[in-house]
């Protein structure tokens, strides 16, 4: 993995997972596989549907915004995909969110994932396949903001104290993009 230099907290990247399967291929069958779900978010007091369509699959339970979920079992493909990960990053990992970014429509707003579980400095590692996306990282208290490209194929391990010092998020685009599909793979603790 090459690393990114970057101020409180590690990056590396790997433009291309050695998959044994085209990403192409892999984008289809997650989308089909997929038990995609439309999660409400409260917006002023209003319940309004997620701008993406997202998954849990797993091994453990997770509490996410006082509400406890119980992921779906790992499919073949998501095992695959963690085994080649666990592989390059040196890592180890016991769940994943997917993320499907239908069109650019489709957003994720700023946030850290430092929910408790993940632990004090946790490592996620995030595989794009689809449409390239601009992944922004913003300082919590330094003015400075990071941009990076994560393209199909490419795997993105945010480490040490990335989570405590920044926050990250996807934003729409103006012009027409294709699907995405994101998972960060978690080790969840406890
Ligand atoms: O889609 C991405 O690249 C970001 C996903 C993300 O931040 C998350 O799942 O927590
Ligand atoms: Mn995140």
């Amino acid at each position: 993995m090459l690393p990114i230099p970057v101020e409180d907290g590690e990056l590396s990247f790997m433009i291309q997972l050695p998959l044994g399967l085209s990403n192409a291929e892999i984008v289809r069958q997650l989308v089909d596989e997929t038990e995609w779900k439309a999660e409400t978010i409260f917006l002023f007091g209003r319940e309004v549907p997620q701008p993406r369509l997202s998954a849990w699959y797993g091994e453990k339970s997770y509490t996410y915004s006082g509400r406890t979920f119980h992921p779906l079992p790992f499919t073949p493909l998501q095992l695959a995909i963690k085994r080649v990960v666990e592989e390059v990053s040196g890592r180890k990992f016991n769940s994943v969110l997917l993320n499907y970014y239908r069109d650019g429509n489709d957003s994720m707003g700023f946030h850290s994932d430092d929910e408790p579980e993940l632990g004090r400095e946790p490592a996620i590692a995030s595989v794009s396949f689809g449409e390239t996306r601009t992944f922004i990282l913003k300082h919590k208290k330094l003015p400075r903001t990071l941009k990076l490209d994560l393209t199909d194929g490419s795997l993105l391990l945010m480490s040490g104290k990335l989570q405590n010092c920044w926050r990250h998020g996807i934003n729409k685009e103006r012009t027409p993009r294709g699907p995405r599909i994101n998972l960060t793979f978690r080790l969840i603790c406890g």
